[in-house]
């Protein structure tokens, strides 16, 4: 009688949810899916994986990507369209290696690229590249944004059409490199830098960007994630603490921080009551998927909230990773309902 209640449910879930974990994209690798509903459509900008010859280290120098594409959807069951390449590595002057998760953004008729790269120091910076349509193609600005560091770009725009840059990543991200915001000569590997287990974790930064879109408008903040007795999350608090994947909703008047726990795969979130936080920790969005990298986006379609993340279903490794999507629910008291993505 059980077995027959199971089957049940699962024909129900499937029927309710048709796209649940299935990749996206088969045709190529793609990871770190940002959407974004602009004019109507979902439009993905994610990393775009590829077969490297550069040997796997803890700083992630086999995610070796050189160029992105953008996809969209009409709806979330509708099909998958890819745009192609809109931008590449040869042509971001200041650019080095390793494309990695891009944002992006719209403003007044321009579509803005955010992503992060390697420059020629071989340190991450944040660069902005510019299209007069969401597909591209876009043009990379000369330089990187002036102040940026360190990596994994989320935008939000908030209802007053201010937009907020949120970013940072530790390990590979090179975020324990930094303090009060300047590269401290020396560090070099993925934990030089990182606080004591007992002391604070390194957190993410955010600065709003500026009317051009181009700039950050002031000095980057910290963005405090707070466990539930008010205290800043401790590094050695590996479940819980920010390792990189930030990312921003708003949902009933509440912002939510999201990000990726890294070394032990969870999404992770925290509510605030204003775009720079601080954010008190509340669970996980998204248990670990197949994989070692979890990164995500949230986006709300026509009233409905849905996750885009990844895992490694088409390759089975790490660094060849594929898209995905699922509905997202939050619950009446606005919590929301952890995804087991290895459910099927
Ligand atoms: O795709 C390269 C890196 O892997 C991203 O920047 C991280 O968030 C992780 O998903």
């Amino acid at each position: 009688k059980e077995s027959k209640q199971e089957e049940v449910t699962e024909v129900l879930d499937e029927e309710q949810s048709p796209f649940v974990h299935k990749p996206l994209v088969t045709h190529l690798y793609t990871a770190d899916p940002s959407a974004h509903v602009f004019n109507g459509k979902i439009y993905i900008y994610p990393s775009h994986d590829i077969e490297s010859e550069v040997l796997e280290d803890d700083m992630g120098s086999h995610f070796d990507m050189k160029d992105y594409h953008v996809f969209s959807m009409d709806n979330p069951v509708a099909e998958v369209i890819d745009h192609g390449a809109v931008i590449k590595l040869e042509d971001i002057p200041w650019a080095g290696r390793q494309l990695w998760a891009p944002d992006a953004a719209q403003k007044d008729g321009k579509y803005y690229l955010y992503f992060p790269a390697k420059d020629k120091n071989d340190i991450f910076r944040i660069g902005v590249a510019v299209a007069d349509s969401p597909t591209g193609p876009f043009k990379a600005q000369p330089e990187p944004i002036k102040g940026s560091f360190s990596m994994d770009p989320a935008v939000y725009e908030d209802e007053d059409g201010s937009y907020y840059l949120y970013f940072g990543g530790i390990w590979g991200g090179q975020l324990q490199w930094f303090e009060d915001q300047k590269l401290v000569e020396g560090r070099k590997g993925p934990t030089d830098g990182i606080p004591a287990h007992e002391e604070k974790a390194l957190m993410p930064f955010v600065a709003k960007l500026s009317n051009n879109m181009l700039e950050f408008s002031e000095k980057p903040r910290e963005v405090l994630l707070l466990d539930k007795n008010g205290e800043p999350i401790k590094a050695g608090d590996n479940e819980k603490r920010f390792f990189e994947a930030s990312w921003v909703h708003k949902h009933n008047g509440k912002y939510y921080f999201s990000y990726s726990t890294g070394d032990t795969h969870f999404i992770a979130y925290g509510i605030g009551d204003n775009p720079y936080g601080p954010f008190t920790y509340q669970g996980n969005i998204l248990n670990p998927v197949q994989g070692w990298t979890n990164h995500h986006s949230i986006v709300n379609f026509e009233g409905k909230w849905y996750l885009f993340y990844h895992d490694t279903e088409l390759s089975g490794k790490t660094p060849l990773r594929n898209i995905k999507m699922t509905e997202l629910i939050h619950n009446a008291d606005g919590t929301i309902q952890t995804i087991d993505p290895m459910k099927k």
